[in-house]
């Protein structure tokens, strides 16, 4: 009968199986389920609450997540990733939790989207968008399930960040990727990861505690 439900059950655009999540159940937002479940941004200028909290503080550094049918490249971004960030009130930049996205056929050989951090002082952190290239938790989310559906593979309609599996870096796992499609996808916040300009992790936003994923679509 599970089987049955299963087979029967509506394919969905977003990534909808919980692979990885440690750390989760802590807090008001370590549901896993909350990032695997569709987005609901809240808008520009304030973040979505229907996220996953990836705090490194609670032990959550990677989140991965996989999708129903593997997602193929086509012609531009093939997949989104939304988290929550938002205009900061006063303009003085944007509140953000960057991240470093992987995709993979196996879920175990990983392809890196490019990124670069490209502020001027690159250990300091900047709340400019434009500084945060390649990252994912940058854009704020307009795409909302319940009260403002939209194309998720239209950037100025949904918001969030796309991706385009043909800048995947060449490597056995890219032609993987490519051959077979993205079954799966993994998220890291930035300041996990070490920037090649610096030796040293990618800074983030003193006030932030970890990027909050709300959902990644592929199409
Ligand atoms: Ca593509
Ligand atoms: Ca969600």
């Amino acid at each position: 009968m599970i089987a049955l439900l299963l087979a029967c059950a509506p394919e969905v655009p977003w990534a909808d199986g919980v692979v990885v999540a440690d750390g989760a159940g802590d807090g008001a937002f370590g549901d896993p389920d909350r990032a695997a479940n569709g987005a609901r941004g809240a808008g520009c200028c304030q973040g979505g609450i229907d996220v996953y909290s990836l705090s490194p503080a609670l032990g959550r550094t990677e989140l991965v997540l996989s999708f129903g049918t593997p997602v193929l490249d086509g012609s531009g971004d093939d997949l989104a990733v939304f988290e929550n960030p938002f205009e900061i009130a006063d303009g003085s930049g944007r509140f953000m939790d960057p991240v470093v996205v992987s995709v993979s056929a196996d879920g175990d050989a990983w392809a890196t989207f490019p990124h670069e951090y490209a502020a001027p002082d690159p250990t300091a952190w900047s709340a400019d968008p434009t500084h945060w290239v390649g990252f994912a938790g940058v854009t704020p989310v307009l795409l909302n399930e319940d009260e403002a559906p939209a194309d998720p593979a239209d950037r100025d309609a949904a918001g969030g960040d796309g991706f385009d599996l043909a800048t995947l870096p060449e490597s056995p796992a890219t032609a993987d990727v490519l051959a077979r499609g993205a079954r799966f996808v993994r998220l890291v916040p930035a300041s996990l990861v070490d920037d090649p300009r610096t030796g040293a992790a990618y800074p983030a936003d003193p006030v932030s505690d970890g990027p909050d994923i709300d959902a990644v679509y592929g199409w």
